[in-house]
């Protein structure tokens, strides 16, 4: 493991525990319905953990207009010094933005740049893979290129540059972070998809063995990576490098096409 870089050092997160028509929310994958009591235990763990990493947790108020807003990553991308509002592809998720605007600015506190992601450009922030300062940005059925176009030049003045990974021929994943993530400025973790994927020429990649590719939407934070629970050869894999892993129970988001990721936003 190497030492502790900027983007991976976080203060605080923003969460939205699920509500009671978690089900109904949007999912491309056949693992049946979600039990609402146990994602809310398992979203209670989850906060449990960040908190266990050291970061101040701030549950925002549930949205049941919205039965996807406890997938909270997707509304907002968060650089030191610029916080940036998405306008998620799926048009069920559009009014999930507006309350993380209030929330996301006075978070990041006065001197911080606020930003907008507008028509046509669409984005979700779990599309948004920060590796130091790049920005990998997944072009998905959800993220297009006018989104991610715009999102580069927001982020530019902070010091960030992008590139983008086409995925939309991965059937497996929905987001680019399903399959790609930073776990250190010097390592990625990747699917076997991904993880020769020309944007990533020259990277260290640790590729997650195909039968446990759902693990690889893990999350650094601070001293600890979130892992989700049930894979491990890539648990042996992290501890082997010298990562402190913390397992999660994620099976009910699953089931809502979420990992760990996109229950937070992280902020430094
Ligand atoms: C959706 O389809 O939008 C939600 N059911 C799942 C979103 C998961 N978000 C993420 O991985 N960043």
């Amino acid at each position: 493991m190497s030492p502790l870089t900027s983007s991976h050092r976080f203060t605080r997160a923003l969460v939205r525990p699920p509500t009671p028509n978690f089900a109904e929310g949007l999912t491309s994958v056949s693992l049946g319905t979600p039990d609402v009591a146990c994602a809310m235990a398992q979203h209670a763990a989850y906060c449990d953990a960040l908190r266990a990493c050291g970061l101040a947790v701030e549950a925002l108020p549930p949205q049941p207009a919205f039965p996807d807003a406890t997938f909270i990553e997707d509304t907002a991308v968060i650089v030191p010094g610029v916080a940036v509002l998405t306008r998620p592809g799926a048009a069920s998720r559009l009014g999930e933005v507006a309350s993380v605007r209030d929330a996301a600015t006075r978070a990041m506190g006065a001197g911080c740049m606020v930003r907008e992601i507008v028509a046509p450009g669409t984005l979700d922030g779990g599309d948004v893979c920060e590796h130091g300062r790049h920005l990998f940005i997944g072009i998905s059925h959800r993220t297009n290129g006018e989104g991610a176009r715009q999102l580069a030049a927001f982020v530019a003045p902070a010091g960030y540059t992008a590139s983008t990974i086409d995925i939309r021929g991965i059937d497996s994943i929905l987001h680019l972070k399903s399959g790609l993530v930073s776990i250190d400025d010097e390592l990625l973790v990747a699917i076997d998809e991904l993880a020769a994927h020309p944007a990533l020429a020259g990277q260290p990649v640790l590729r997650v063995p195909p039968a446990e590719a759902y693990a690889a939407n893990c999350v650094r934070v601070n001293d600890r990576v979130l892992v989700a629970e049930g894979y491990p050869r890539f648990l042996g894999e992290l501890r082997r490098r010298g990562f402190a892993p913390l397992e999660l129970g994620m099976s009910e988001f699953r089931k809502m096409d979420g990992g760990l990721s996109c229950l937070s936003l992280r902020l430094p």
